[in-house]
Parts: C-alpha cells; structure tokens; sequence
C-alpha cells in the first residue's frame, strides 16, 4: 500500500536501476511526439539547478510568490485562522513556507516528499526557526491519497502547494492530485495553493530561456541523467533547449531539439530523432481567473480567495472542501 510507513518509494533491479525511470524513458522515447515527464528533471543536480534557475532576473515565478507570502500575511492569517495543521505537498520550498508559518501561527506543520532526504533537512530546518512547533515529516508520494500522523488527527487542515508545480501536470493529472488532496486533507480543509498567470509571451519565453543559459543546462540534465543512469550515448551537444508558448494548452514546452537525424541507443534500444525532431520535458501551464478557478472547482475545491503579486504575473488561491451539495 502506497501508505504504508517505512516503504522503500524508489524500486531499483540488480543492477541499481531506477525501474519506473527507465520504464518511462523507453515508453517516452517510443512514442512520437517524444517526451519524458519532468520529474525525473529533479535529481540532485537538477534540484540545484532549478534553485538556481529561481535567482534568474528573468525567472519572476518565485519572486512574485514570494511577495505574496510577504505582504499579505494578514489578510491569509484573517481568513485561515489560526491553530491549523499546515500539510505542505513537497517539502524544502526553503523561504516560502516560514513566511506562511509566521503569517497564520499554526498548531502543526506536516512536510510530504517522496525523498526522505530533503523531508529531513527541511523539516529540522524549519523546526529550528520555529521552536514549540511540532513538525511531522511524511515521505510519500502526494501523487496518491496519504495517510497523515494521527497527532494531527483532530486539527482543521491547511494544505501548502506553492511554486505553482500543479502547472507542470496536464489537466487530467492535476484534477486526479487536487481530488487526492481532498481526501488527504479531508472535509473542510482549505488549500492555499500558487498558479502562474498568463502574460506577454516574450516575458514568458525569456523566463524558460534565460541569457545565463541556467534553464537550458536545467533541461540537458535530464539527457545527461540518461546517458549515466540508463547507458544511453545521447548526444548531449547536438541537442538544443526551447522554450514554447503553447497558446492552444495556455503553457510553456520545454524541448530539446536537434537540427540533424541522430540515432542513439538507451538501455540496449535503439532510437532515432529526425532533422527538426525534439524531446518533449516538460510543461508549465499558465492560469487566468476563469480557469484556476475551473481547475479547483474539477478538482472538488471550491475558490474561496485570490491574490496577485504587485505586477499581476503570479496567484496564490485560496480554496476550500466544502461538502457536496445539491446543484442546479
Ligand atoms: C518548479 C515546476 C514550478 O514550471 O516554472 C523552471 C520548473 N522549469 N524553469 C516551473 C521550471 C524550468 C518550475 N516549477
């Protein structure tokens, strides 16, 4: 059961392979268009990347987050309340949870992550800055429902999903995930939870596409990734990154793109790319009202408040599980 404590998450075979890695990279490489799902972006120096990428001029979304959390305490503290169980999906977004910490004064902070490294570092970070908080890191995978520490059992819950990282599912995936938070969180939990806006492509493209090239390096990790982990002999450097503006889906596309045919080998399967051809990485779709407000309500929330940063690129939403009632 995916609830169970003490569960390995990561299945490996003899050789020390991450199964459902190579099962997604052969399935991904097989199937035209190309793509591989972006979480496998985030190992080690693909986590030190994107923190990286969040420093970028050209990378608003974790700035005018941040603002939010900043200047709006209040205004969060007024309609949360107090004495909550903060349950954050995906621990380690370093800043942005103290801020909500010190905003709205909660009973318990309970940190979910698939990689119970990073769930330890931050849970004992965020238990140093805020003493007489009890913190009760959960590795799991938030993909799925999960079973929370009986210790919060009584509390009114608050989930944290910040970074706007709901973006990077397709509306299928999402409405699953927020659904599974429902029922993690249970009935008249609220979810405090950050959505991207869309704005001038320019300024989209330049922030999946910077000058420093931080972003594209980002995205050839995921080939280098392979060449190690999975035996392949991608050629890294006839490989280039793209950012697209999708307007069709309302997202940005990361690619890698090759100009010339290339054949290559993974895991003992040949593959080929044709002249033009590219490997899809990643999505990060972007929100208006309208549809946030759609995405939640798909997904059982119903949105309760909304705020912007001071140049209108980026939303925090507030949402609540209310029970289901009769509609016309
Ligand atoms: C961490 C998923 C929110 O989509 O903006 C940044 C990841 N990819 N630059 C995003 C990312 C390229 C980021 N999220």
């Amino acid at each position: 059961m995916s609830t169970e404590k003490g569960l390995k998450l990561v299945d490996r075979d003899e050789s020390g392979v991450d199964t459902a890695f190579r099962a997604d990279v052969l399935a991904g490489l097989s199937q035209s268009p190309k793509a591989i799902p972006a979480r496998w972006l985030y190992d080690d120096a693909g986590s030190q990347l994107f923190e990286d990428i969040t420093q970028l001029p050209e990378y608003y979304p974790t700035r005018a987050e941040t603002e939010i959390l900043t200047d709006r305490g209040e205004e969060f503290a007024g309609m949360i309340g107090r004495g909550r169980a903060v349950v954050e999906f995906g621990s380690g977004s370093s800043l942005k949870t103290p801020l909500l910490l010190s905003a709205i004064k909660p009973a318990a902070y309970v940190p979910l992550d698939i990689s119970g490294d990073f769930l330890r570092a931050s849970a004992a970070s965020l238990a140093e800055k805020f003493p007489g908080l009890p913190v009760y890191p959960v590795e799991a995978d938030f993909m799925r429902t999960v079973e929370l520490p009986e210790e919060i059992a009584g509390l009114p819950k608050l989930g944290f999903f910040p970074g706007s990282t709901i973006g990077n599912m397709v509306a299928r995936t999402a409405v699953d995930l927020l659904r599974n938070m429902r029922e993690t969180l249970g009935e008249g939990a609220l979810l405090l939870i950050g959505m991207d806006l869309i704005k001038d492509e320019d300024v989209l493209v330049a922030a999946y596409d910077d000058a420093a090239g931080v972003t594209a390096e980002f995205n050839s990790n995921m080939i280098r990734r392979i060449n190690r982990e999975l035996d392949g002999d991608i050629p890294i450097e006839k490989l280039r990154h793209e950012a697209r503006w999708n307007d069709e889906h309302a997202r940005i596309e990361m690619h890698l793109v090759t100009d010339e045919p290339l054949g290559f080998s993974v895991s003992g399967q040949s593959f080929e790319l044709e002249a033009g051809e590219s490997i899809h990485t990643e999505n990060s779709h972007k929100f208006d009202r309208r549809t946030s407000n759609m995405l939640l309500l798909a997904g059982g929330w119903d949105p309760v408040a909304r705020w912007l940063d001071s140049k209108d690129r980026f939303s925090l939403m507030l949402a609540e599980a209310r029970p289901n009632r009769c509609a016309p």
